[in-house]
């Protein structure tokens, strides 16, 4: 046997990296870009016309289409629609309310006019959105402030705190009524 070598032995491979280090301290905000060129005016912007020429005839073919089917009418701003069912006055209220629109409230002899139409149609009352305050006979809609234009039936109202709600006859003339009968839903938008 001859003498130990002098030579080492080779080194090994290298360790597992060791874990990450703790996060550094958050940079500063940056500053707000610069502020962008001015837009066209509206009437300039092709793009914005053109978007509107197609929500206006949109509008209109929808309308024409609801109007022929006798399912709307409009007067004046206000668009008139019924489903043609019954319900009580809390659930006509939430109908309404779901399609985007409140309980049709009369407010001039045009629009009683259209409502009474929808009534006669259908040959049944509806209630339209006027409630009883806490005094008797005094009659709001349904944002609280009192209503300005009335249609009574000679005698009404009578119900003196008993008879909340108001039903619309087929002639469109109004009587103050319990709230919980079924009456046509029309709603107004
Ligand atoms: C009659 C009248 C009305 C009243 C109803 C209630 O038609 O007295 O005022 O609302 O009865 O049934
Ligand atoms: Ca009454």
């Amino acid at each position: 046997m001859g003498p130990p070598g002098d030579m080492p032995c080779f080194p090994g491979n290298d360790g597992l990296p060791g874990a990450p280090g703790i996060p550094g301290e958050c940079g500063e905000k940056g500053e707000p870009g610069e502020r962008g060129p001015p837009g066209l005016p509206a009437h300039l912007d092709e793009e914005l016309q053109a978007t509107l020429h197609d929500f206006r005839h949109q509008i209109l073919q929808t309308r024409g289409a609801l109007s022929l089917q006798g399912s709307i009418l409009a007067v004046g701003g206000k668009v008139f629609s019924t489903n043609g069912q019954s319900a009580t006055f809390d659930a006509i209220q939430e109908a309404c309310a779901r399609a985007g629109g409140h309980i049709a409230v009369p407010r001039s002899p045009e629009e009683n006019e259209a409502i009474a139409s929808f009534v006669k149609k259908y040959n049944t009352y509806a209630y339209v959105g006027l409630t009883e305050g806490p005094s008797p006979g005094d009659f709001r809609y349904s944002d609280g402030t009192p209503v300005n234009y009335t249609n009574w039936y000679p005698g009404e109202p009578a119900g003196r705190g008993t008879e909340q709600c108001v039903e619309m006859y087929t002639d469109g003339r109004w009587n103050d009524r319990n709230c919980l009968y079924n009456r046509l839903t029309i709603c107004e938008f």
